[in-house]
């Protein structure tokens, strides 16, 4: 089995290539939660959702996120009250925070009402929250401490990005499919999605035992990077990098993650660029704006993960985290 870690948009798009080279029994994706929130008394996870909709092709392929197509008619009634409209749900859209939400109240968890609307949208492979319980990512910035969407969205993302946050407590369970697939002895790879590091990522890989996990793997971890050319594909990646002192490059990459990734997959024009003794790079394109070429970047995982195997690209995982 191949685990995949993903955020919204751009592991949205990666994963919509492996599920069209992967059967629903090789793959698990487990998607970030720390985006959700409650908004006009509705459960929102936006990661989840860009992926269902990515992967049934309902989405708005120009947003990234959202129902193409879809209509404001709520959103402006809702304005006209004096309601908050900061946060555009779309009509169509609102029927999936309604189904969750009424899910959730029931007693249902959210890997189970994840299933479900996966199912009802015609979707096998196995899609989970990277835990039910609460995990709220907050943004540190120099307007002090944000709520995610706040900053993302409310705050436009503009005030600099200075690390997040979790809230005081425990670190949250991993959801009932992650902590059964961290326990396996059969993981193939884990494949780290072209999301962002510091508030798509970080947010999984602080779920209690994911990092300890990948610490002692004895499988690779494979990512995608989400730069091209030091910029970021989408989103503010580049800029929050900067501020945090990091190059907004594959260089970066691997100061922010460490030794948790054994290969990068990087556009051809950033193949040169230094990195790490025993990180390795792998050149292919990687803009994954349509569905061959998210197809095509999928292959190129697969392609490096079986050369790994056979011994013809060796990475450096088992003897990492020795010591
Ligand atoms: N992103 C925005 O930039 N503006 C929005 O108004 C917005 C609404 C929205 C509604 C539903 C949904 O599932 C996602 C939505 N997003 C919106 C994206 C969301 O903020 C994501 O958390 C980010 O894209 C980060 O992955």
């Amino acid at each position: 089995m191949i685990v995949v870690l993903s955020g919204g948009v751009g592991g949205a798009r990666l994963c919509a290539g492996l599920v069209q080279v992967l059967t629903p029994e090789e793959v698990l994706v487990v998607v970030n939660t720390g985006d959700d929130f409650d908004h006009w008394g509705l459960r929102i996870c936006p990661d989840l959702d860009t992926v269902m909709y990515t992967l049934s092709r309902r989405v708005d392929e120009s947003q990234g996120w959202g129902i193409a197509g879809d209509t404001w008619n709520a959103l402006t009634s809702m304005g006209r009250l004096g309601g908050e409209s900061w946060f555009r749900l779309g009509d169509h859209d609102l029927a999936t925070h309604l189904k969750r939400t009424a899910g959730l109240a029931a007693g249902r968890s959210l890997s189970e009402v994840t299933r479900e609307l996966f199912l009802a949208h015609g979707l096998a492979h196995p899609v989970v929250p990277v835990t039910d319980a609460p995990h709220r990512t907050q943004v540190q910035t120099d307007r002090g401490l944000l709520d995610f969407q706040d900053y993302f969205v409310r705050q436009r993302g503009e005030p600099p990005c200075l690390g997040v946050s979790f809230g005081d407590g425990e670190p949250p369970e991993p959801s009932k499919a992650l902590a059964m697939a961290m326990k396996r002895d059969d993981i193939e790879a884990v494949l780290v999605c072209p999301s962002n590091p510091v508030l798509s990522i970080q947010p999984l890989l602080a779920v209690r035992g994911v990092r300890e996990w990948l610490r002692a793997r004895r499988f690779p971890v494979l990512a995608v990077s989400p730069f091209i050319g030091g910029t970021a594909v989408k989103g503010p990646a580049a800029r929050i990098f900067s501020h945090l002192g990091l190059e907004p490059t594959v260089t970066g990459l691997c100061d922010w993650y460490g030794p948790l990734v054994d290969g990068w997959l990087v556009d051809p024009q950033d193949f040169g660029l230094p990195v790490p003794p025993g990180v390795s790079l792998r050149s292919h394109h990687i803009r994954l704006d349509t569905a061959l070429r998210r197809r095509e970047v999928a292959e190129a995982l697969l392609a490096w993960l079986s050369d790994i195997r056979a011994g013809h690209a060796p990475v450096s995982f088992s003897s990492s985290f020795k010591g």
